[in-house]
């Protein structure tokens, strides 16, 4: 069955709109999942470790017909391909692509996947790229949309909103 998956991208190692880029490539790119819609970009301040340079991050929407911890696993199968290395919990990297949130299933607490996305709530790098493509999506009984306004988006600025951005390289 096919299913509507939204995901979380960010990086703050190298060139991270082009490698956010790359990675949707990816997965477009993949029999299984199609990106059918992604967010402006944003530049944000960087979140839980600060002395990291700042953020680029941006949402997309994903059909899929992978289960959850299969379209993970093709995820982190991305970021390994880009040779993402991981060396200290949100310290800096070239690029994360985190499953956020997954049609139909409301929570998921397995040992490789926790859905919603742990600590969504609360982050505006995510919630304010994810209204841009999925305001009325809800979560944990409100919408993104009054999520994203009650978030502290001190710092974030739009980096790029041409909607073809991903696609420009
Ligand atoms: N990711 C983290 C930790 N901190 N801060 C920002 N601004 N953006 C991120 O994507 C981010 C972060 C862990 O995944
Ligand atoms: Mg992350
Ligand atoms: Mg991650």
């Amino acid at each position: 069955m096919t299913r509507k998956a939204w995901l979380g991208l960010g990086g703050n190692l190298g060139d991270p709109v082009a490698a956010m880029g790359q990675a949707l490539h990816a997965l477009d790119s993949r029999s299984d999942t199609s990106v059918v819609a992604v967010s402006s970009v944003y530049n944000t301040p960087p979140w839980g470790k600060v002395d990291q340079p700042s953020f680029f991050n941006a949402c997309a929407e994903v059909t899929t017909i992978l289960e959850p911890e299969a379209l993970l696993a093709a995820c982190l199968d991305i970021e390994l391909e880009m040779k993402r290395e991981r060396l200290e919990r949100w310290g800096p990297r070239i690029i994360d692509i985190d499953v956020l949130v997954y049609e139909g299933v409301d929570r998921l607490d397995s040992p490789t996947l926790i859905l919603p996305h742990p600590r969504i709530t609360e982050r505006a790098f995510v919630l304010i790229p994810l209204a841009d493509i999925a305001p009325e999506l809800v979560i944990e009984g409100k919408s993104v949309s009054r999520w994203a306004k009650l978030a502290d988006s001190t710092g974030m600025t739009k980096a790029r909103d041409d909607a073809g951005w991903w696609r420009a390289q």
